[in-house]
């Protein structure tokens, strides 16, 4: 067997679904799955003994010398990681031995000198699946990302070292787009994730694996003490829905909320 990895797709490591494509889906070029972040491409093929990431900017090839990506693969509970490096025009990659096969997550965080990391996730399908891309805006059970435009409410919200958010029990109306402004008040760090109560475990699982794995999904914002951090989030689907602290042992500890979102119809 030449390759391992056939036809890939991405989704997010909360596993939401896939359903709107806000940048439209982009064909890999390389035979791998293509991701989206901050409005650049990555393309990621994996191999048995080689993990290559290309990087282009709307279809135009983003130069990677001065680029470098740190790659943690996750099948089941085998995690695998790898730096990668420049080898020329816009790929950056690692040799090593990776087992990467259907259900392997994996998380790219891609850092060029001198800017912020941009964090990339991959999820390995099978053929039966179709290629998705995690676009920022995706659609998700609970909402989408909002746009710093259309605020129709904002929402205070603070978060304590005794493990509790407040207020903790919030109802919305479908269609409002809100911008969360949480204050942290304790002394140790805190995040606030909005999602489901399942999707939100499965990321709490995700965190224990990777506790140093840095987050900028717009559903979530990390927020250090004593200080204000954003979210903006739109609720178009009505429905029960959570939030949490996902730090590890804090929603364990009753770091969680509830979102009501009730439906403009009633
Ligand atoms: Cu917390």
């Amino acid at each position: 067997m030449k390759h391992a990895v056939s036809i890939l797709a991405l989704t997010s490591i909360l596993g939401l679904p896939a359903l709107v494509l806000a940048h439209g889906d982009v064909e890999p070029k390389h035979g791998g799955v293509v991701a989206i972040a901050k409005d650049i491409d990555y393309e990621l093929v994996a191999k048995p003994d080689t993990v290559t990431i290309y990087v282009e900017d709307h279809g135009k090839a983003v130069d990677t010398k001065s680029a470098t990506a740190k790659v943690t693969m996750l099948t089941g509970s085998n995690k695998t990681m790898a730096n990668l490096a420049p080898v020329g025009e816009n790929k950056l990659e690692a040799k090593g031995k990776f087992d990467a096969k259907e259900g392997t997550k994996i998380i790219a965080i891609v850092t060029f000198a001198g800017k912020p990391a941009s964090t990339v996730r991959f999820e390995i399908k099978s053929e039966a699946h179709e290629q998705h891309s995690h676009a920022d805006k995706e659609q998700t059970a609970y909402g989408m990302a909002g746009d710093p435009a259309k605020v129709t409410r904002t929402i205070k919200l603070s978060m304590t070292d005794n493990m509790r958010f407040t207020p903790d029990n919030l109802t919305i109306k479908q269609g409002e787009m809100v911008k969360f402004i949480i204050t942290n008040q304790g002394k140790i760090l805190h995040e606030m994730v909005i999602g489901t109560l399942k999707d939100l475990q499965e990321h709490a699982e995700m965190m224990r694996k990777m506790p140093d794995m840095q987050h900028d999904d717009p559903n979530m914002v990390r927020i250090k003490p004593s200080s204000t951090g954003e979210i903006l989030w739109t609720f178009n689907k009505p429905g029960h829905f959570d939030f949490a602290c996902l730090q590890p042992g804090h929603s364990e500890a009753g770091m969680l909320g509830k979102l009501n979102v009730v439906s403009s119809g009633s």
